[in-house]
């Protein structure tokens, strides 16, 4: 099919004159869902509501929502690509040390937005007003986990709750 033939049609009439103004170009959206934790540090430093208010006031949806301390067998499923790595330990004395919030988020655009807000793996590198970046303590205690695709949403949203979409 030749969109910019159909296109011309809508704006012009047989003569070729214009008759309609163009269209402003739609930037392409996915409505999609990530997987977003609160770990154990936000938690306790009492920062879950104004980690919520990020993804809230920037248009996104808390689609689902519970409290749960990540147990080991959890931790193992959730961070499979990183149980062979030197910095596996800590995360798993991390992730497991006490309760996290773990969340379903909805919208457009939302594993990559979500990434965004979060900031870099690194606090100290993560740009100020990310999440990381305002409230992260180090390379491993940073707060929030976010879904890097949405083949990796897919895969955490169904080990915290189940095959529900
Ligand atoms: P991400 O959370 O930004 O996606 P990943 O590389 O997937 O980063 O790592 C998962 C988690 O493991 C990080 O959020 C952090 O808590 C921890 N981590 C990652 N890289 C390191 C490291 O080099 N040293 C210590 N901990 C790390
Ligand atoms: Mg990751």
């Amino acid at each position: 099919m030749n969109l910019k033939a159909e296109e011309k049609t809508e704006t012009c009439n047989k003569r070729g004159e214009k008759i309609k103004e163009d269209k402003p170009v739609k930037q392409k959206t996915k409505c999609e869902r990530t997987l977003i934790i609160i770990k154990p540090d936000g938690v306790q430093k009492k920062l879950i509501g104004r980690i919520i208010s990020r993804f809230e006031d920037d248009g996104l949806e808390i689609e689902r929502i519970r409290v749960l301390h990540i147990d080991k067998n959890i931790a193992l499923i959730h961070y499979k690509e990183h149980v062979e790595k030197p910095f596996f330990p800590k995360l798993l004395q991390y992730i497991t040390s006490g309760p996290s919030i773990v969340m379903v988020i909805k919208g457009e655009n939302a594993v990559a937005r979500a990434r965004e807000l979060i900031g870099c793996t690194n606090p100290e590198k993560a740009d100020k007003g990310t999440i990381r970046g305002d409230f992260g303590t180090d390379i491993t205690i940073n707060v929030v986990h976010g879904s890097d695709s949405e083949s990796s949403a897919e895969r955490e949203i169904n080990i915290f709750f189940g095959n529900y979409l």
